[in-house]
């Protein structure tokens, strides 16, 4: 059974997995309107399922354990972006901040001795890690390239090879 403050951590890490996905999705229909980017585009949105794919997994748990889901509003994302890099910029402060509150809702488990909940987490922490590589990596090549845009056509190409989060959270 989790205890009511695990519980409220887990219900808040819902809600920012929820508004990360709203965050993507909003990258996504940008990048859908700017030319020559339609795999960029297309990142933006596997990203954005990924993270929907994170907030389910959390909500079934916390059902599981005798928790109660809320499903919670959210905010509007920043809808549009100076540049595609100002948009991969904003995605690697994002992950950070994900990172952060991943790291309190595994610090109050491990403050209850909830090694269940523990258990469960260590999942988001690798995910993390791996989400947080990639979105360097990206702002690095994307620094590299600077204003050419035949750079940024070999950038949009090479990101079709990107899989994030290396398949569907229901999997793992
Ligand atoms: Fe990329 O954030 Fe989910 O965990």
């Amino acid at each position: 059974m989790l205890s009511k403050k695990m519980q409220d951590a887990l219900n808040e890490q819902v809600r920012i997995e929820a508004q990360s996905s709203q965050v993507y999705l909003a990258m996504a229909s940008w990048a859908e309107i700017q030319p020559g980017i339609d795999n960029i585009t297309s990142f933006f949105y596997r990203h954005s399922d990924e993270e929907r794919m994170h907030m389910l997994k959390l909500i079934k748990f916390i059902n599981e354990r005798g928790g109660f889901a809320m499903i919670p509003a959210l905010e509007q994302p920043q809808p549009t972006f100076p540049s595609i890099k100002h948009a991969f910029k904003e995605l690697l402060k994002h992950e950070e901040y994900v990172s952060q509150s991943i790291n309190t809702v595994v610090d109050i488990a491990l403050n209850e001795k909830d090694y269940a909940t523990y258990n469960f987490m260590q999942w988001y922490v690798s995910e993390q890690i791996e989400e947080e590589a990639l979105a360097r990596t990206m702002n690095d090549k994307l620094e590299l390239i600077g204003d050419d845009k035949s750079g940024l056509y070999l950038f949009d190409k090479d990101i079709l090879m990107v899989t994030v989060g290396g398949g569907s959270a229901a999997e793992k």
